[in-house]
């Protein structure tokens, strides 16, 4: 059609084969006959395309015509997970498409199994964005999410000899269906070179930028349904090409090989999803990266998205930028750069406006994960933005010298730019100077956010500081994780609750109806033998078909708590094999951990190495057998979180206080009936506070008293000494037994705990122990349980990231 919408093909079987088999034949060109499950899965995800396609189209439209804000989303990560089963569920089309396959002869779950995930994110941050712009679209609000197109997402891990090896995800190698690549959408990237000034025909003194390089960025889109409500949005990820320009001119010089590398090296740029979650490697390629999708992003939204001649004085009404983190906040400047070097807005103005369009989100606390760039790195690469950066810098600081005269110490340590121990760029003071409003992301994090990371400008701007709450989106991580259990809700308050879920709420009073609690159960039980079965699959894994599940899912992290996990387990084996109790009395437990470590992070690898060893030896323990078991499967991501976590009994939320900025795991494990054992930090917090404390298992120090424990000097081995609990369950861990008698492999996270222990996991074991005693005794009360377990998913519709984006639209965006 040449103006008006497509049309989708009717929501029928017949017209679904139909589709069907046309994409098959016309778009992957084989019959039925000779088709292999690849085509057969792309031709399915391309049906699917179909359905989505006049919504997409309409809603581009409506975008275009209505003039309503967007949120420009600028992320580096989005953990988006599986299409498919997601694009079914949007469409409600899953019976349909059920059906349709059968009628062709096809296995639908073995299609569905074909996807790889696109794992374009580490984890807790890329996941959000993901929820983020699902919810905005069930909204139907305006959001264009920009990023990466990493041709390489996360590594897939694999265990070799209990130890964490790396291999590269590769997840486009059999086609991606799901994306539509714009090439005629191009954009031009520069980099490096010099800037030099020059008076311009109004004699003002200005300064250009005369880059050397320069590399194409293409755009491909993706759809972001919403829930069955016709709304598509758009993702828009960048990928890398080399210039033209930029072969032509080494071509000519004749040194074929040397164009060819330079191809090579332009298309780096988006070859490879950093993996380091939280330890920012100051590497150039990282910076090129966060530049590139930057300056693209930008570009298109002001060149393409905006009608021609738009009056950019009135940018920020057409246009919100969130700052997913540091990452994408060379933003800042690029606008900048954009409105006084290349539409010639006076500076004044064109901060005025900058700081309209940008609004920051912070995700962490450890100042070790705060990025900052080098000067010297920044200056030789982005030579204009450098200077834009010390210019923001100079008339900010003289604004706080004529609020605080003569307090140089204050204005030194809000500078931009840090000058020990070398000159560099503070990336997350730019980002709140140049933004209109700064977020944490749970009220606890916000807090310390305010207090410890950020506390001269919130003081010097109150009003800028805000709390988000996270979310995740009950589509993916209920409804379709979990159908059994949105059935039963279904059948007992309708289907309301998955645009809408804090109607979980009606719930409440099943609690304490025993056939409900019974259909519950049994629900909770059916989703553990789909694990199960999934695990035998996937990884060989045997488990027993009755224990709690108990389920400890999160990057490998030391502030995260593996190890505190590892105690505990160690520590109730060692009570059965001492003899001092009895197999019989304990209660029956099933430990799962999934987590990756970031290659170059050592402390995180030998941790997962001593997981493994501690898995093999106590799985292969006679005495133990049926009763403890712990199963670390490889590779953990959002196909398997959809699996694992409707199955979990037990959440296992331990980070040290005032560490995990909000978690985001902690939420879907309430919603999907897990209850939680967990520090007083992130998120748990407000679990805690909305589940009510009986039906959540609080432990640990406080952030109060993390601190003060600090400043009194910290000594784990004091702790070693003084229980004998503890000191068993190291010794046991330390003498070899469960690395064949080598002493030498438990070592480094022994000694790390008991001479630096600086997450503080030996000071918070005896809470921890006790903690999981209460645990035991209210599963051993199989209707306590399960009634907590109902209360939390009644009680948890707060965590939904629609009223994620609500609050983001009333208190930052003003959409
Ligand atoms: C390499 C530098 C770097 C630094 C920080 C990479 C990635 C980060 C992220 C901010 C780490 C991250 O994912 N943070 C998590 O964000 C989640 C969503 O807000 C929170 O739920 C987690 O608590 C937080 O750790």
């Amino acid at each position: 059609r040449a103006s008006g919408p497509v049309e989708a093909p009717d929501k029928t079987v017949e017209e679904f084969v139909a589709a069907f088999l046309n994409e098959l034949n016309f778009g992957q060109g084989v019959l039925l006959s000779r088709s292999t499950i690849n085509d057969q899965y792309l031709a399915l995800a391309r049906t699917v395309r179909q359905y989505l396609m006049a919504g997409w189209l309409e809603t581009g439209v409506q975008r275009r015509e209505s003039g309503r804000k967007t949120i420009g989303y600028l992320s580096a990560e989005y953990l988006l997970g599986r299409q498919l089963s997601n694009a079914l569920l949007a469409t409600d089309l899953q019976d349909i498409a059920d059906e349709a396959m059968k009628q062709c002869g096809i296995d639908i779950a073995a299609l569905r199994a074909q996807e790889i995930e696109p794992g374009l994110g580490n984890g807790g941050l890329g996941r959000l964005a993901a929820c983020f712009v699902d919810s905005l679209a069930t909204m139907d609000v305006p959001c264009i999410g920009y990023g990466i197109r990493y041709e390489y997402g996360i590594f897939r891990q694999t265990f070799e000899d209990n130890r964490q090896v790396e291999v590269p995800d590769s997840w486009l190698s059999l086609g991606s269906p799901w994306e539509f690549p714009h090439p005629e959408r191009q954009v031009r990237v520069d980099f490096g070179g010099r800037t030099e000034t020059y008076t311009d025909d109004q004699g003002r003194e200005r300064s250009r930028w005369i880059p050397d390089w320069n590399v194409l960025g293409i755009p491909y889109h993706h759809m972001v349904p919403g829930f069955r409500n016709g709304t598509v949005n758009t993702l828009r990820l960048w990928s890398a090409k080399a210039t033209q320009a930029f072969d032509l001119q080494i071509f000519n010089s004749g040194d074929y090989a040397a164009a060819v590398r330079a191809q090579t090296f332009a298309e780096n740029i988006s070859k490879v999803l950093y993996p380091e979650d939280s330890t920012p490697q100051g590497k150039e390629l990282r910076l090129q990266q966060q530049y590139f999708f930057v300056a693209c992003s930008l570009h298109d939204f002001i060149q393409n998205t905006l009608p021609q001649d738009f009056d950019l004085r009135r940018l920020p009404e057409r246009i919100i930028f969130q700052l997913n983190d540091t990452h994408p906040v060379i933003a800042i400047p690029e606008l900048m750069r954009i409105l006084v070097d290349r539409k010639g807005f006076d500076w004044d103005e064109a901060w005025d406006i900058t700081r309209q369009c940008f609004a920051y989100t912070c995700h962490t606390l450890l100042p070790e994960a705060l990025e900052v760039w080098s000067a010297e790195l920044l200056g030789r690469l982005l030579p204009r933005h450098l200077e834009i950066i010390y210019r923001i810098n100079k008339e900010f600081l003289e604004e706080v010298r004529e609020t605080f005269p003569g307090d140089e110490m204050r204005i030194r340590s809000m500078s931009i730019i840090a000058e020990h121990p070398e000159r560099s760029v503070r990336m997350a003071y730019l980002a709140t100077i140049g933004s209109s409003k700064v977020n944490g992301v749970a009220e606890l994090h916000s807090q310390l956010l305010r207090d410890k990371v950020l506390p001269e400008f919130s003081q010097y701007w109150t009003e800028k500081f805000t709390n988000v709450t996270n979310g995740i989106t009950p589509r993916r991580f209920v409804f379709l994780a979990n159908r059994r259990l949105s059935d039963l809700i279904t059948d007992k308050i309708g289907s309301g609750w998955v645009t809408d879920l804090e109607r979980l709420r009606d719930l409440e009073p099943y609690a304490d109806d025993a056939d409900f609690r019974a259909e519950f159960a049994a629900v909770k039980q059916a989703n553990k033998e789909r694990l199960f079965k999934v695990l035998q699959a996937r990884d060989g894994i045997e488990l027993p078909e009755h224990a709690m599940l108990d389920v400890m899912v999160k990057r490998l992290h030391e502030y995260k708590r593996q190890s505190l996990k590892l105690l505990h387990i160690v520590s109730t084996y060692e009570s059965i094999i001492s003899g001092r109790m009895r197999a019989e009395d304990a209660v029956p437990r099933t430990f799962v951990f999934g987590a990756k470590a970031a290659p170059g992070y050592h402390m995180a690898k030998e941790t997962i190495f001593l997981i493994n060893s501690v898995a093999a030896t106590i799985n292969a323990d006679e005495r133990v057998k049926d009763v403890l078991s712990v199963a670390f499967p490889a590779n953990y991501n959002v196909t398997l979180a959809e699996k694992l976590i409707p199955a979990a009994d037990l959440s296992e939320q331990i980070s040290l206080a005032g560490k995990e900025a909000s978690g985001t795991g902690n939420m879907k494990f309430a919603l999907n009936g897990a209850l939680t054992i967990g520090t007083d930090d992130g998120a748990n917090v407000e679990i805690r506070q909305l589940v009510g404390d009986d039906n959540f298992f609080l432990f640990g120090m406080t952030e109060p008293e993390v601190e003060q424990l600090r400043a009194e000097g910290y000594q784990p081995t004091s702790y070693y000494r003084s229980n004998d609990r503890l000191r068993a369950t190291i010794d046991l861990l330390a003498g070899g037994h469960f690395t064949r008698g080598d002493r030498a492999a438990s070592a480094q996270v022994v000694d790390n705990l008991l001479t630096q222990d600086p997450f503080m996991a030996l000071a918070d074991f005896q809470g921890y122990l006790d903690a999981q005693d209460r645990v035991d005794a209210v599963y051993r009360d199989t209707d306590a349980w399960t009634r907590s377990a109902i209360l939390n998913v009644a009680r948890s519709g707060f965590f939904s990231s629609d009223r994620s984006m609500r609050d983001y639209l009333d208190r930052i965006w003003n959409a």
